[in-house]
């Protein structure tokens, strides 16, 4: 767009644009002292920002963690500048991790200064946990408008279940999520959006910056769909903002999203990305990367602001802002505390709940009526035994919600209690969640479920977890403790074929920073697993469970499942406890090392079977432990996994043996697999024999 189509900002002078270009020239003179950065949309969306923030959004800049706060999601993670502009100027303050209020600045002047820096607070996608008033971590676009949705089901589900007699409006929190064209292209928005408008959730609004730039150029390029039918389809209520500039329009359409109280809202924004610079805007030169000098000069010019001020705020901005989401956010903040001191005394119980809940407390006895197992050498399937353990323990934690992508009746993870019912449009309260055949999407709604502090479980088939992993990684980078059940996890799928039989997923999920993976071999080790993963409060946690039956192992005879606390343990050793060859499984394996232990112990060779459930907590034990349990000193090693070998020389060494699967799966009947692929417990027998005389033979 030429020079000339600039259009002319509004007079200069009046407070509302003085605030939008104070965000402006923010993000700009950031990105260009960074040398990097995307300062065109923060110049766009400024306008909507700040109606939103200013004349909307229930935010208390003081207390930016108050549970039935707004919820902002930025879901064009990359216009990062936009949102730091909006916390350094509203003042929000920052906070602990234990939710205390430091009293100082979440985002300081000196920290935009520098925005891409080193443990700025400004960095270069907005990071969940690492500045207050980020409620989610966004960049990888889509992630954060389907996690809006899992915040907005869980408005709606503690709302359900808390808002009472006198206390109609506890929890009444709508959530926004401002997204781009990228946002709308990838599929996990569209997953999320059709479940939306199935749950009619009224308390989403969605905004969509309709500029028609992306990096490579303009949307004609790759993007011609009708948006606005697409939503209202997804029986969303669509409506459009023909300019962002227009206050009086933006204010108007946020009303009706607060009028609409049968579904969701997307409000579509035609806007100019990089508004007001000369030779930038509307261009895809504008999205990421600096401005120019000479070009930042210009663009201020037509703003009206002083060309060669950088981080300049004018008078009078701070205080307009105190005046608008600050005196309206402390307002609502306060009314809502002492409504809940209320709420405390007439709902003792209710509030008792909410508090733990709040902060990731467990309630007392959550772990009284844990399951367990007699010996059975038939046993029950993981998933089985799974089931058992999950309902004992959702019945005693009221906020342990969930469900599946559609495969309940084979993960086994529904709630079958009494009183446990199915969240619906209808039924707000259930407990129980259809996500539909959408794992993506599943998987940042749990995230957004978390980030309000109910406790999601969400489940399907292993092999689909390459479906979510996008959503997986958040809840990790974002150390949310979402739990994930994952069920069919190996060949022992068997006739469905390689197509679901997970071969690389385990290792794939194993280099995962900060993420818990669990497979354990019986139902005893399940019960353990549910017990280890309800207690973690800082990070997801995956559950990898069989379809098949595996025996229940009996533990008098072997060691005690507690053991799986420790990620790994001694199930049997060699009779002296100096074992010459080690046995090391996982899941339903385990029991494949037993039998072979119990011949190769007939033979006279001193065997020990560990069970190895989790790497990532045998890794975080002392190293006394994890040597008393692999022994550096015995080199004949032997893993049993039905996986992908990658990464297990960790434990096996470059010169142990482990059997794994090195191709992709077959379709047949289990048995013929185990044989196919030499899961036997003659083959670890020789396997062990093997390492034995490969290592120096016996002494
Ligand atoms: C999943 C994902 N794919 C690719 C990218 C890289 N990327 C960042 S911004 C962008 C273009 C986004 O266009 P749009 O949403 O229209 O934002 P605008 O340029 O209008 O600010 C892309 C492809 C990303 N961040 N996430
Ligand atoms: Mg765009």
């Amino acid at each position: 767009m030429s020079v000339a189509a600039v259009s002319a900002p509004p007079a200069a002078g009046n407070i509302d644009l003085k605030c939008i270009n104070t965000i402006r020239t923010l993000s700009m003179d950031a990105v260009q002292a960074a040398n990097s950065g995307h300062p065109g949309t923060p110049m766009a969306m400024a306008p909507v920002a700040y109606c939103l923030w200013q004349k909307f959004l229930r935010f208390d800049p003081q207390d930016p963690v108050w549970p039935n706060r707004d919820r902002f999601v930025l879901s064009i993670g990359h216009a990062s500048m936009l949102l730091y502009s909006l916390l350094h100027l509203t003042e929000v303050k920052s906070v602990s991790k234990d939710y205390d209020a430091l009293g100082e600045p979440s985002v300081s002047l000196e920290s935009i200064k520098a925005f891409r820096q080193l443990n700025s607070r400004c960095p270069g996608h907005p990071e969940y946990r690492w500045t207050s008033g980020v409620e989610t971590t966004t960049g990888p676009l889509g992630q954060g408008v389907a996690t809006s949705v899992g915040m907005a089901i869980a408005g709606r589900w503690l709302a359900a279940r808390y808002n009472q007699p006198g206390f109609e409006d506890l929890f009444d929190f709508n959530v926004y999520a401002l997204c781009g064209d990228g946002d709308m292209m990838e599929g996990i928005s569209a997953e999320a959006a059709s479940l939306a408008g199935h749950l009619k959730l009224p308390n989403l609004c969605w905004i969509y910056d309709n500029n028609h730039i992306t990096i490579e150029g303009n949307t004609a390029l790759a993007f011609t769909e009708d948006v606005a039918t697409r939503f209202i389809g997804y029986g969303w209520n669509v409506t459009r903002v023909g300019d962002a500039n227009d206050q009086d329009m933006l204010a108007r359409a946020f009303g009706t999203f607060q009028n609409t109280k049968d579904r969701p809202t997307l409000i579509i924004v035609d806007s100019h990305i990089g508004y007001g610079a000369p030779h930038k805007q509307d261009t895809s030169g504008a999205h990421g990367e600096p401005l120019g000098e000479e070009e930042i000069r210009l663009a201020k010019r037509n703003y009206g602001w002083p060309e060669d001020r950088k981080f300049y705020i004018p008078e009078g901005v701070y205080e307009h802002f105190r005046q608008g989401i600050g005196k309206r956010g402390k307002e609502l903040r306060d009314a809502w505390f002492s409504r809940i001191s209320e709420y405390r005394k007439q709902y003792p119980e209710l509030a008792k709940e909410l508090f733990r809940m709040q902060h990731r407390q467990l309630p007392e006895g959550w772990d009284r009526d844990l399951p367990v197992f007699p010996a059975d050498p038939k046993g029950l399937a993981t998933r089985e035994s799974s089931a058992k353990v999950l309902n004992a323990v959702a019945k005693n934690v009221p906020w342990l919600i969930g469900g599946s992508a559609d495969l309940a009746p084979s993960t086994k993870t529904r709630l079958v209690f009494e009183g446990a019912g199915d969240f619906s449009a209808e039924n707000n309260s259930g407990r129980n969640f259809h996500f539909g055949i959408r794992e993506h999407a599943m998987g940042a709604i749990l995230n957004g479920m978390s980030l309000v502090k109910v406790r999601p479980f969400g489940s399907g088939f292993f092999i689909f977890v390459d479906y979510m992993r996008g959503a997986l990684r958040l809840s990790a980078l974002m150390e949310l403790p979402v739990i994930y059940v994952f069920s069919h996890d190996s060949i022992g799928v068997g006739e469905d074929g390689p197509t679901h039989q997970p071969i690389e997923q385990l290792a794939n999920l194993r280099s995962m920073p900060g993420l818990i993976v669990i497979r354990p071999a019986d139902a005893n080790e399940v019960t353990e697993a549910w017990k280890v993963i309800l207690q973690l409060n800082h990070g997801p946690a995956v559950l990898v469970l069989t379809r098949q039956a595996v025996p229940t192992i009996d533990r008098t005879k072997y060691a005690a499942a507690s053991g799986l606390a420790r990620g790994a343990y001694i199930l049997a050793d060699a009779p002296a406890g100096n074992p010459e060859v080690l046995l090391i499984g996982t899941g339903s394996e385990v029991v494949l090392c037993l039998e072979a232990y119990e011949q190769l112990i007939k033979d006279g060779i001193r065997a020990r079977v560990v069970s190895i459930p989790s790497w990532e907590l045998f890794d975080d034990q002392y190293k006394e432990y994890r040597d008393s349990v692999l022994p550096p000193q015995v080199k004949a090693r032997v893993s049993v996994e039905e996986s992908a070998d990658f990464g297990w020389c960790k434990y096996t060494g470059t010169d142990g043996q482990n059997v794994c699967i090195e191709t992709f799966g077959a379709s047949a009947p289990m048995k013929q697999l185990l044989k196919k692929f030499g899961f036997s417990p003659e083959h670890i027998v020789a396997a062990a024999k093997n390492q034995i005389a490969r290592h120096g033979g016996r002494k």
